[in-house]
């Protein structure tokens, strides 16, 4: 008798209750009429009236813990009201996340960013509804230049000018008239053309534009920057190529050009069997800009270029229509899973 009842009171100390089963379980052993330790209060009936006194005091006892137990067991179950818990199985393969994904566009912008930021520029917006100062007459555009025409640029108002953004060049001018050199910037955004839409052309697109004026900035700057960028967008073993080129902003003027992906110089119809795919516009910043931005062209130079993202991004995943970009088509979006 009195080896049950320490077996017992063992079995009431370790007995491991982690959920309302496991509870239930256990008042069946202990407390219910039918458990182990009423039973023994049936067979405390048989016993002498000596070993009555003795036993029945610790089998009070024993139903006093087993009972307190119970209480306490409970109450955390209930505190931790976790179905879960007792439902969850960590065995199972996840629940696929079909929250989605980031555009494409806004994968390679990122990616430029990051590529950039790590060479010190740093990343400014500024306005799509611009005047005409700040997108065409401080960066040395002449009163008569076709950009100004009303077939190439969306005016919103006339006479004071005011017009969507045609080149984010205008977050360029802001920049000098606010910061003094050092300026190392990039700045993506979105930027509109009056143009028909076709496979190749859109009446908005994306581009970055980039800035970085000191003392003593050079072209080889300007070469070995987008030489570094090109490698890192495209692949160690990208090269580039500089053609002279002109625009209204910089002087010299040079359009970058990379090595073709596709056919890796041998000629296709990407790069149009010349083996070369142009990615980017740039050039020194014209004298006139600078001192336009309040810079002593004197003192500082600078290089700047520009590139549409939406040509990076073709150029990156092998995309042949510029129309997919903004159709919104999920089957095309869902496409692009990226860890960014
Ligand atoms: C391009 C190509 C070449 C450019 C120039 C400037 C500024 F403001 F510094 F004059 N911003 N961006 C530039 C130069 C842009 O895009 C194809």
């Amino acid at each position: 008798m009195e080896e049950k009842v320490k077996k017992i009171q063992q079995e009431v100390d370790s007995f491991l209750v982690k959920s309302k089963d496991d509870l239930e379980a256990f008042r069946l052993k202990f407390i219910s009429k039918k458990g182990q330790l009423m039973s023994l209060f049936d067979d405390l009936k048989l016993a002498s009236v000596e070993e009555k006194k003795k036993l029945g005091k610790t089998l009070n006892d024993l139903k006093q813990l087993a009972e307190n137990r119970f209480k306490s067991l409970q109450e955390s179950i209930e505190n931790t009201t976790s179905s879960d818990r007792e439902t969850m199985d960590l065995s199972l393969p996840v629940i696929p996340n079909k929250t989605g994904n980031l555009h494409p566009l806004n994968l390679t912008r990122y990616r430029i960013i990051e590529i950039f930021e790590r060479l010190g520029f740093n990343v400014s917006d500024g306005p799509e509804i611009e005047d005409d100062w700040h997108n065409f007459t401080a960066l040395n555009f002449p009163e008569n230049h076709p950009a100004r025409e009303m077939q190439d640029t969306f005016f919103i108002e006339k006479n004071p000018d005011v017009l969507l953004r045609t080149h984010t060049s205008n977050v360029q001018v802001r920049l000098m008239k606010n910061q003094k050199p050092p300026i190392r910037s990039i700045m993506p955004g979105r930027v509109y053309r009056n143009e028909a839409i076709s496979a190749r052309a859109h009446c908005f697109f994306h581009q970055v534009e980039g800035l970085y004026i000191d003392k003593n900035v050079g072209f080889s700057d300007l070469k070995q920057t987008l030489y570094h960028f090109a490698k890192e967008m495209f692949g160690k073993d990208t090269k580039i190529r500089l053609r002279p080129s002109y625009f209204p902003f910089t002087e010299p003027s040079a359009e970058i050009d990379i090595s073709c992906l596709i056919c890796h110089g041998k000629g296709c119809n990407v790069c149009k069997y010349s083996g070369w795919v142009e990615i980017a516009g740039s050039g020194m910043v014209h004298p006139n800009v600078l001192r336009n931005g309040g810079i002593d062209p004197e003192e500082f130079t600078g290089f700047a270029f520009g590139m549409g993202i939406e040509r990076i991004t073709m150029l990156r995943y092998s995309i042949n229509d510029l129309r997919l970009f903004s159709e919104n088509d999920v089957r095309f979006l869902r496409q692009f899973k990226s860890v960014v």
